[in-house]
């Protein structure tokens, strides 16, 4: 009983950091942005994760249908990340700590419209169509340029995105080894001290 008992206070501390990390959703067609919009630049902060949005290629527009680039120059798709005015437009995010990107949702996609998720400069993924698209607990480092980007087509929308925290560093295969060698020998070690006594009779 006791040896189950550690095993499991084992376990339950080494993994309960990853079991209780929270999604967290950032929605970018939320009515608030409306008052955060029309400009470079905004933050936006959520369970102490602060996300800065910006783009070097016009300012960032919300409208009830969608958030994407107003750029300078006639021909935009003024909510839109498209290249309507001549620029491929893109849309960064930085975060004030290490996290990992879950999700994120875009829409208005049609026929031959594309975009691109890659962080620091390196392709994660191309978007093709609209709707939600899970990403398998994307790392993301305090300090690292998330992007979504144009690719070719007449624009998308970039609706939302989703994140948890990560309140512990990441245990390396090594801590884990080291765990699972703690766990084996407090295991050994019950083992040996309960072991029930032997009475031999020699007689
Ligand atoms: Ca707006
Ligand atoms: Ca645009």
């Amino acid at each position: 009983m006791i040896r189950k008992f550690i095993t499991v206070f084992c376990l339950y501390f080494f993994f309960l950091p990853y079991v209780i990390a929270t999604p967290i959703v950032f929605d970018l067609r939320s009515d608030l942005i409306e008052s955060i919009d029309e400009q470079a630049t905004f933050e936006l902060t959520k369970n102490d994760i602060t996300a800065t949005l910006s783009t070097s290629v016009g300012v960032l527009n919300r409208t009830s249908s969608s958030f994407g680039v107003n750029a300078t120059g006639s021909g935009d798709a003024t909510s839109l990340i498209d290249d309507g005015s001549g620029i491929a437009e893109f849309i960064q995010i930085q975060f004030n700590k290490a996290i990992r990107l879950l999700d994120f949702t875009v829409s208005s996609f049609g026929s031959g419209d594309s975009g691109l998720l890659s962080v620091n400069n390196l392709a994660i993924f191309e978007i093709n169509n609209t709707g939600l698209n899970s990403l398998n607990n994307l790392f993301i480092n305090d300090g690292d340029i998330l992007s979504l980007s144009f690719i070719s087509g007449n624009g998308f929308s970039f609706d939302s995105f989703t994140v948890s925290e990560i309140s512990v560093d990441e245990p390396g295969s090594g801590i884990l080894l080291i765990s699972v060698l703690i766990i084996l020998f407090v295991r050994k070690y019950l083992r040996l001290k309960y072991l029930p006594e032997v009475n031999l009779n020699l007689n």
